[in-house]
């Protein structure tokens, strides 16, 4: 009798911890030669992202990741990506070979909404929408007398990681500045004849 309880007592906390928790979930992205399916994935902490790839076509694979320099490849800073992508592997002569991208999400640094680039042995280039968001579960109830909903300033934003910003972009941000810059010089100059 007394083993029964004891035996209770330890099985205690892991039944109560599993009905609190998050059940991870798994989410699988066809990759095909020109879509994704689904086209965007949104997810929290812990769960798992796999994207298979299913493009056949001979001699093209796919990579997938986070290009922020828009450079090309996924080898500087904070880029990360699946490593090569083939329709189909030879394990037992090339152990190395991957048809899927098996994303663990379990670290909260990666929380953000990405758009990360599907880059193909072409050349070709499709985007790929992942959204990372906190478990909501760990996140407890305001309480009285704090906000609810869109009236909250201190909500923090979710941040918005993109790939590949084109150079006609960068082109566009620089020229606003430089406008921005010009406009100033001349409000002090204004102000400057002014006094
Ligand atoms: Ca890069």
């Amino acid at each position: 009798m007394r083993g029964w309880a004891l035996a209770l007592l330890l099985l205690f906390p892991f039944i109560s911890g599993v009905a609190i928790a998050h059940e991870p979930d798994t989410f699988t992205v066809i990759v095909r030669d020109d879509s994704h399916t689904p086209t965007e994935v949104s997810l929290v902490i812990n769960d798992t992202v796999q994207y298979y790839n299913v493009d056949n076509r001979e001699n093209i694979t796919h990579e997938i990741g986070l290009d922020l320099n828009g450079d090309g490849d996924f080898d500087d800073t904070d880029e990360f990506s699946s490593g090569i992508l083939n329709s189909e592997c030879d394990w037992n002569n090339d152990s190395d070979c991957r048809v899927a991208w098996i994303f663990v999400i379990n670290d909260t640094a990666l929380v953000g909404n990405y758009i990360l680039s599907d880059i193909h042995s072409d050349g070709t280039e499709v985007e790929v929408r992942l959204n990372i968001a906190l478990d909501d579960h760990s996140v407890s109830a305001p309480t009285i007398g704090e906000c609810f909903g869109d009236c909250d300033d201190e909500e923090p934003e979710i941040e918005m990681k993109r790939s590949s910003q084109s150079n006609l972009q960068k082109g566009l941000m620089l020229a606003g500045l430089m406008m921005f810059g010009g406009a100033s010089v001349l409000l002090v100059a204004t102000l400057m004849q002014r006094a």
